[in-house]
């Protein structure tokens, strides 16, 4: 009876091994995809303020980061955040209706934070739609296909548009070259160096890559990622160092209003009482 004899054997536990899934694990800032072309962040890892914050013993909740991906039709921005997302790859077109939505977690130095992807249809005919989507961006991924230069010029387009609707706080912005594996490598460099132009002018982060053989997408994704989180955190620093001065502000309105009153309330017990000086 072997298997009675295993039951009663005190076996220790099997130790608990936490796998991490180092797509979506980061534990510093992805460089840019060239220093060159990035008016974001040129650092190699996240700030020491950050780091200080986050090392506190409060765990700050994060909203999820909502990205939209705008940019010509059929340019290939399902196809990226299809192989991103789900690590695969359809040669066969099909356009997206209206829009498409994907959530993908992120650890990043410990703390949880999602990017909300919104894939938009690219159409003209669903640019009304579109419209609703496109507000409240943290991130707005300009995509280009880099085997046609057209779609590259239509995204100073796409770009304003989004912009558009997020007139009160610019979003980060990405420009993304796609289908690089189309090109010769002479008509590679001619391109990027055509789209760099671009994104100075766009004060975009430039990237090239290409959903088919999958270069450089999970880097786009992780930088698209921790550059967000890094921003959400400043952001609540920001609201934390003004929260002080905020309630001082309103304490002395409140304490001025108090005078008014009171300075009121008298003048008019005097009035009642007869008195007028
Ligand atoms: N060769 C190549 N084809 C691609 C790539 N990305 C997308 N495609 C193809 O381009 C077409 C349009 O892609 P899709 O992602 O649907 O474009 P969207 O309309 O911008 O969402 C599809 O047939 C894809 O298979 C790529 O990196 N390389
Ligand atoms: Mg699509």
């Amino acid at each position: 009876m072997p298997h009675r004899l295993r039951q009663n054997l005190l076996l220790p536990q099997p130790p608990t091994v936490v796998l991490h899934d180092p797509r979506t694990h980061l534990r510093h800032l992805p460089p840019a995809y060239s220093a060159a072309q990035t008016p974001l962040s040129k650092e190699r890892d996240f700030g020491a303020q950050v780091r200080y914050y986050l090392e506190a013993p409060r765990k700050p909740k994060f909203r999820p980061c909502k990205v939209i991906f705008v940019g010509d039709c059929s340019v290939g921005k399902t196809a990226i955040v299809n192989r991103f997302c789900y690590d695969k790859f359809q040669s066969n077109y099909k356009a997206t209706i209206g829009v498409d939505f994907e959530l993908e977690n992120f650890s990043i130095l410990g703390h949880n934070y999602s990017l909300e992807m919104w894939d938009t249809a690219g159409q003209e005919r669903f640019r009304c739609i579109a419209g609703a989507y496109y507000r409240n961006a943290s991130v707005i991924v300009v995509t280009y296909d880099m085997s046609k230069k057209d779609s590259l010029e239509s995204a100073k387009k796409w770009l304003n548009s989004a912009l558009n609707y997020n007139a009160s706080k610019r979003p980060l912005v990405f420009l993304v070259g796609t289908k690089a594996d189309l090109l010769s490598k002479e008509e590679f460099v001619r391109m990027e160096r055509l789209a760099g132009l671009a994104a100075a002018e766009l004060q975009a982060e430039y990237w090239s890559v290409s959903a088919r053989s999958g270069f450089k997408v999970t880097e786009l994704f992780q930088r698209i990622a921790a550059l967000a989180f890094e921003e959400a955190v400043m952001q609540e620093i920001r609201s934390i160092k003004n929260k002080p001065q905020e309630q001082a502000t309103q304490a002395s309105v409140k304490s001025q209003t108090f005078d008014l009153r009171n300075f009121f309330g008298s003048r008019l017990s005097q009035q009642k009482s007869g008195c007028t000086c």
